[in-house]
């Protein structure tokens, strides 16, 4: 790793490394401020003409980028394995298989989800009056993303984002800017225009310059700390943001679960992406009862998983992003030992190992209290406690400053839905976890510090326009009964409709004809 620390780096520019090597993969540049402003009046120029684009001109560049992924299948899940240290496997699995299906769900459905909408505005309906909701795009939208899924979150993104008539800057993570500018390759071989889509690599500044540069939106995945900032700043000119902001997802595994398929799924969960997941399993508490059997299948799974470089294709559990993250890892582990929890597998970096590569490590006898249960970790470990009633599992799951996901193990549905149901977490999966990312129809985002504001789903897509009510008198030829003019009559006019119009209900409704057609005769006079 000391080619990582000892590497002396430019302020223009960020180098990539391979996290499992410490080898360096390419160099780009370090987008300045003044860089990032003039990319931001390029896009709003682009704008122009691309919010006037049909959703069969946007679908058919997002489908040709489709096939731009597909014929390079093998290059880009080998750049995403080398710049983020995951098995080539999951760079399949969890990146590349669901963003297509994003894509190809976004492009054919974006014109129906956001088609005008006709609202019902009851009793005004009669008289002439209709209204309806457009969905109009906001301008230039403004992404900034992490590195543990660097092309899955802002691709699926910026696919929306396209769709819905914005152009898009986006700012991927520095330590993983190739994938990053890939992304603007594909979509550059698929026709678009660098206006339309512009990806400026950098650091933190780069993304701050972005959310300064007065854009419509900012869409961010990150840490909690720099979330906060950003919608700070972002406050400053009003600029919406969508925060999504990780999570501490509780798993709950009750005595009547299938313990075999539990054990494999909490293993999954806990050590897919080496931990580095925002709804990765990070506190586990199962029912006393079957606790012991439980915790022997998952520790026995954990020691049969492969770990390695994620460019074999037998690896399971491949390198972490950086040292920094494998530190975190490291202090919340010896903080679980020095609190009283047992680590039962794993527990330190791989010996004689190259790069950031932590053990998955199972700890058992864990507690709310401890560290490694309250800040996210962000890495292979799988601390489990114990309950012995469901409100009980509930309280503790609940007991968190986060709220992104979590899941909940049992046969019993019912039991399951309702547990889930008193879970304060944006997405709860009874008999599932961690995947939900994946299905690009449901929306994503937290309560609590995980986040607001949604992305994917039709909530995710209508984060990307700005709702715009046209309403229409059909009939100007009349005034209305609440223009100037009051009187006694007028008043008695608005008690009158206090009591009918505002009821509801077309009978009551035409209880008001006398009074209406005398408050109008008012009205001519005037
Ligand atoms: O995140 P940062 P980091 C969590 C996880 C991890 C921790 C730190 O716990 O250990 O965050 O990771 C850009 N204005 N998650 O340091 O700093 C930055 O360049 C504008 C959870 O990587 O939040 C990068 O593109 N932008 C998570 C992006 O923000 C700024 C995924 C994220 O970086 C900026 C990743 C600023 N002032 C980490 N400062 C999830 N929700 O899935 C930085 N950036």
């Amino acid at each position: 790793m000391s080619a990582v620390l000892e590497f002396p780096v430019k302020q223009n520019e960020i180098i990539s490394y391979n996290p499992a090597t410490g080898l360096e993969l390419g160099r780009v540049e370090n987008t300045s401020e003044a860089d990032v402003k003039t990319a931001f009046e390029n896009g709003s120029k682009a704008f122009q003409a691309w919010r006037k684009t049909s959703f069969a001109e946007r679908k058919k560049i997002v489908m040709k980028a489709r096939e731009v992924i597909l014929a390079e299948l093998d290059e880009i899940a080998r750049l995403i394995s080398d710049e983020s240290g995951k098995p080539i496997a999951e760079a399949l699995s969890a990146e590349i298989v669901p963003v297509l299906d994003l894509m190809q769900y976004f492009a054919r459905n974006a014109a129906k989800i956001l088609k005008p909408e006709k609202i019902n505005i009851g009793q005004l309906g009669l008289i002439g009056r209709s209204s309806k909701i457009l969905y109009q795009p906001l301008g230039v939208v403004g992404i900034i993303s992490p590195w543990n899924f660097p092309l899955a979150i802002p691709l699926g993104e910026v696919v929306m984002a396209l769709m819905a008539g914005n152009t898009v800057i986006l700012k991927p993570s520095e330590l993983t800017p190739l994938v990053g500018l890939k992304i603007g390759e594909i979509f550059e071989k698929a026709g678009l225009s660098e206006n339309v889509l512009r990806i400026l690599t950098g650091d933190g500044r780069t993304g701050a310059a972005l959310v300064d540069a007065g854009v419509n939106k900012i869409m961010f995945t990150g840490s909690v700390a720099t979330g906060k900032r950003i919608a700070e700043n972002a406050a400053k000119t009003l600029t919406p943001v969508v925060l999504e902001l990780g999570g501490k997802d509780p798993m709950i595994i009750f005595g009547d679960a299938d313990l075999e398929i539990a054990a494999s799924a909490a293993v999954w969960g806990a050590f897919t992406n080496s931990g580095q997941a925002c709804s990765s399993v990070e506190r586990l508490y199962v029912e006393e009862t079957i606790a012991e059997e439980f915790t022997a299948k998952v520790v026995e799974k954990t020691r049969r998983l492969t770990h390695g470089f994620g460019s074999e294709a037998a690896t399971d559990v491949g390198s972490m992003i950086s040292e920094n993250q494998l530190k975190t890892v490291e202090n919340h582990v010896a903080d679980f030992e020095k609190s009283g929890a047992k680590i039962l597998t794993g527990g330190k970096r791989k010996a004689d190992s190259t790069g950031a590569f932590f053990e998955p490590t199972v700890i058992s006898q864990a507690k709310n209290s401890m560290r490694g249960m309250r800040e996210e970790t962000f890495g292979p470990t799988l601390p489990i406690a114990t309950f012995k009633t469901e409100q009980e599992a509930v309280e503790l799951a609940n007991d968190t400053d986060f709220g992104l996901t979590a899941s909940v193990w049992t046969n019993d549905l019912a039991k399951g839905r309702r547990v889930a149901e008193n879970i304060l977490a944006g997405t709860v999966t009874v008999n599932e976890v961690l995947y939900t990312h994946g299905i690009g129809q449901t929306p994503w985002g937290g309560f609590k510090q995980s986040g607001y504001g949604r992305t994917h789903g039709k909530l995710g897509l209508l984060e990307l326009v700005a709702p715009q009510h046209i309403h229409v008198n059909r009939f100007p030829l009349i005034p209305n009964v609440w223009w100037f003019g009051y009187s006694q009559n007028a008043i008695d006019t608005f008690k009158a409709m206090a009591r009918h119009f505002s009821a509801g209900s077309l009978v009551q409704t035409m209880k008001l004809t006398p009074q209406m057609l005398k408050r109008l005769k008012e009205l001519r006079k005037k």
